[in-house]
């Protein structure tokens, strides 16, 4: 019986605890809104679940409780219920996957007219790479990485001599255009995560992995690292900011370009 009311509480607890709880999504500022559908929807579906299996038990509990001279009934076998069971649990699980692949469908799926930005990641800071007036970004490779060249941007490409470095600084992008976010590490596994964008992805050394995202709100938002990257991984952290056209327009001119560093 005291079993059966914890079972109670805990769900009751959890489901108060859903509402009340202060650690929620940070505010959404990007295209991504699908993305947060779809948890919210696991979460509906995986806390009916919990609930209901929970509640069951609690019930199984109280109503087949000890009594002097019950006894259980053995009943191995019900294809009925089997047959029900199953087909719940399918149900359950394409309503959580089927809305993901159409929401990753649209995430692998770049729009053309996407700015390329690299990210580099390194133990344990955040650097950038923005195409100059050409709009192209350069050639780069980890082994050309040196003293002077530290990102291992290719000094024979044409399109890089007017790319814009960042070395561990500030990352500025405008709002409303859709930026494909190319990702590279010097070093080893990182994961570029801004959660206001609702999207990440690993950077792998060697090889260069991307997502895409329209930031929506102009703002200054954390940049983190989500995979375990060493002893200062809890201390990669960047900034990026989020402005309008203008203002950024503004900001790339008067940035040094890889030319500029180099000569
Ligand atoms: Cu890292």
């Amino acid at each position: 019986m005291v079993v059966a009311v914890m079972l109670v509480l805990i769900v009751v607890g959890s489901i108060v605890f859903h509402f009340v709880s202060p650690w929620w999504f940070s505010p959404l500022a990007s295209n991504w809104g699908y993305i947060d559908d779809t948890t919210v929807l696991t979460f509906w579906i995986t806390s009916l679940v919990f609930s209901a299996v929970l509640l069951f038990v609690a019930y199984c509990l109280f109503r087949f409780r000890h009594k002097p001279g019950r006894k259980a009934a053995y009943e191995p076998e019900n294809k009925r219920l089997e047959g029900w069971l199953t087909a719940l649990t399918a149900g359950g699980v394409i309503a959580m996957l089927t809305p993901g692949l159409f929401v990753w469908a649209q995430f692998v799926e770049v729009p053309e007219e996407a700015t390329d930005v690299e990210v580099i990641g390194q133990q344990w800071l955040w650097s950038f790479r923005l195409p100059g007036a050409d709009g192209k970004l350069g050639a780069a490779d980890n082994r050309l990485v040196n003293f002077e060249n530290t990102l291992g941007v290719s000094p024979d490409d044409p399109n890089g001599q007017d790319d814009v470095l960042i070395e561990g600084g500030e990352l500025i992008i405008p709002v409303d255009r859709p930026v494909r976010f190319l990702l590279r590490s010097i070093d080893v596994l990182h994961d570029f995560y801004v959660p206001e964008f609702r999207a990440k992805m690993d950077m792998i050394p060697g090889s260069v992995t991307y997502f895409w995202v329209t930031p929506t709100q102009t703002g200054t938002y954390e940049i983190l690292c989500a995979e375990l990257c060493g002893v200062g991984h809890s201390y990669m952290r960047g900034v990026v900011t989020v402005v309008t056209d203008e203002e950024y327009q503004e900001w790339l001119t008067s940035q040094v370009t890889f030319a500029g560093l180099s000569s």
